[in-house]
């Protein structure tokens, strides 16, 4: 790949690395935006990135470590300056620790030019260096660094990457609870990257998002030629290409299908009735007089979940969408002791809730909201 790190026309104290990617630019910008895909190539060659913050939006800021069995943990962060979507970042970069002395206090400029054929020319000047050592050790470093981003970003590209469609704010009772969260645990669990596509205030009532959601509701899907909308069609499609999620046998696959039925058309029904009484409604004397109605409708299916799942450990013995998507259904009611009066199925929750790819799910989840 071309690659220009030459000092030759630069200021002791800047340097400049540029790098011709394999995937278009708004990809290639979302490997500085979004910590999922920063984490996966930030540090040199040899480097983990075992930590990843960022609040990206200007004034917003970021928070890194990398670590090698030699280094231990180096931490690194800084504030975002000017946002430019898909075009260009400014930043700033040091040391979390300002006497770590290990990264100078520093300004960065990376800039994303689309070359054409889903190609980018990332640009990336960093300013600010006290010395030339420090100038030169850093082109090594995220030269090394670059290298693999190159390599994931073309993963990305060549796997067709989904893009899962979410809010960008929503009121913090329902942070957690949002739709998409259920797709990007089918993803997480499917060991699949994605990227997201997040909504601004309004921009879900544009034509443009109604074509892809009729109901302007989250989550929208798209994978290659491929557009979805419905959460369950969305994580039974990303199913098909999971063993973690369906079984190989056609039985087995079936049988996970009917789960994530149920879960929406026998236990979300009813669940959502309660779950929008206590949101929306809970002061209203109209829902005081619906509410233990439901909640009695809530108790009994529960009762006849828990006594499906019996002592297995997931309603079909190994983990599968259905799962998924009951545990999701179950979580509208997480803030009710309804859950938890039924044992069975509050450990079942607990074990679904505590599956890594939930955990990496949740994570940046919550990580996508701006206030
Ligand atoms: N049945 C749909 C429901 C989607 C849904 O209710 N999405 C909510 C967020 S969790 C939404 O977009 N609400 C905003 C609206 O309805 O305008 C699915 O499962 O995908």
């Amino acid at each position: 790949m071309p690659l220009d790190n030459s000092t030759a026309e630069l200021r002791d104290d800047e340097l400049l690395v540029t790098r011709t990617f394999d995937a278009p630019p708004a990809l290639v910008f979302r490997l500085w935006s979004q910590a999922q895909h920063m984490q996966r190539w930030f540090g040199p060659q040899g480097f983990t990135c075992t930590h990843c913050e960022i609040d990206f939006r200007p004034g917003g800021r970021w928070l890194a470590c990398i670590e090698s069995e030699q280094s231990g943990p180096l931490w690194m962060g800084g504030e975002f300056r000017e946002i430019e979507p898909d075009h260009r970042i400014a930043f700033t970069f040091g040391d979390r620790d300002p006497a770590a002395n290990v990264h100078p206090s520093t300004e960065v400029v990376v800039t994303f030019t689309d070359r054409g054929g889903g190609t980018t020319l990332q640009t990336f000047h960093q300013t600010g260096f006290p010395t030339v050592a420090f100038r030169d050790g850093h082109i090594v470093g995220w030269t090394s660094a670059f290298e693999k981003a190159e390599v994931y970003a073309r993963d990305l590209a060549e796997a067709a990457t989904p893009v899962v469609s979410a809010f960008r704010w929503v009121p913090e009772f329902a942070r957690g609870q949002v739709r998409d969260l259920r797709v990007r645990w089918a993803l997480e669990e499917a060991g699949r990257p994605y990227l997201t596509h997040l909504l601004e205030q309004g921009e879900q009532a544009q034509p443009g998002y109604r074509a892809l959601q009729p109901f302007g509701q989250v989550p929208a899907y798209r994978e290659g030629g491929i557009e979805l909308f419905e959460s369950g069609a969305i994580v039974l499609h990303i199913g098909e290409t999971s063993e973690a999620l369906m079984p190989e046998s056609r039985e087995g696959r079936a049988r996970a299908m009917v789960w994530v039925l149920a879960a929406l058309n026998s236990v979300e029904t009813v669940v959502q009735q309660l779950g929008e009484i206590d949101a929306f409604h809970a002061g209203e004397t109209w829902a005081q007089a619906r509410r233990p109605a439901v909640v009695e409708r809530v108790k009994k299916r529960l009762a006849e979940l828990a006594e499906a799942l019996g002592d297995k450990d997931y309603l079909e013995g190994g983990f599968t969408v259905g799962d998924l998507m009951m545990a999701s259904v179950l979580r509208i009611i997480d803030d009710t002791d309804l859950v938890a009066g039924e044992p069975r199925l509050k450990a079942y929750l607990a074990r679904c809730e505590a599956r890594p790819a939930f955990q990496r799910a949740m994570a940046a989840h919550l990580a996508d909201f701006r206030d």
